[in-house]
């Protein structure tokens, strides 16, 4: 079946980065993710400052995108790998500092568990640096019970959602 006779999904893209110019890293990451070939971008979060969970390294800064795309799951992450590599992204080991992390949250209700594709992503629910953006782009997506479990991470809201 060729692209275009695809029906579009909707995806939430997790973006995070804790290297360099990590607000300047995600802003750029958020155009590329709205370029992306057969994508069309919904909208994105503001970014948010927030402490390394089970992680070393400065403060991240993280985002939500969400996209309607024709691409399937692993051809989506083959692109948002590509965008990770064109920041420069070096994998020394897992939870390394990183100029850039991609990860897909949701793919429409799809539901894999490869180690190379596990959507939703496995961890999403722990961590306050995810739903505090997912639930402001997508309220229905996060239920208040969620949230106030992770009150106790720290975040805070930097910016609003870049055009
Ligand atoms: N993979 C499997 N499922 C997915 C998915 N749904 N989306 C595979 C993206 N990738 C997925 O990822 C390792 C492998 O996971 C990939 O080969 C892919 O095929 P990676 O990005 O190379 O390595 P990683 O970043 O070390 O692992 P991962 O799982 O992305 O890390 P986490 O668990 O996301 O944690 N604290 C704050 N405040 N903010 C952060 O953004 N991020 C992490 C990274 C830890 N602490 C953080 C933050
Ligand atoms: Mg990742």
């Amino acid at each position: 079946m060729s692209h275009s006779e695809r029906p579009e999904v909707l995806a939430y893209i997790a973006l995070g980065a804790n290297l360099g110019d990590a607000q300047a890293s995600v802003q750029v990451a958020v155009q590329r993710v709205a370029s992306l070939p057969d994508t069309r971008f919904i909208c994105s979060s503001s970014l948010y400052r927030t402490a390394p969970l089970k992680a070393t390294g400065p403060d991240f800064i993280n985002a939500v995108v969400a996209v309607a795309t024709r691409l399937s799951a692993p051809e989506l992450l083959q692109c948002l790998q590509a965008i990770e590599n064109q920041a420069g992204r070096l994998r020394p080991y897992r939870n390394a500092p990183r100029t850039l992390d991609l990860d897909i949250l949701l793919y429409g209700d799809a539901r894999m568990n490869s180690p190379a594709l596990q959507l939703p992503h496995p961890r999403m629910h722990e961590r306050a640096f995810v739903l505090v953006p997912l639930a402001e782009i997508a309220a229905e997506k996060v239920s208040p019970d969620q949230l106030s479990a992770l009150a106790f991470q720290a975040i805070e809201r930097l910016a609003a959602p870049s055009p």
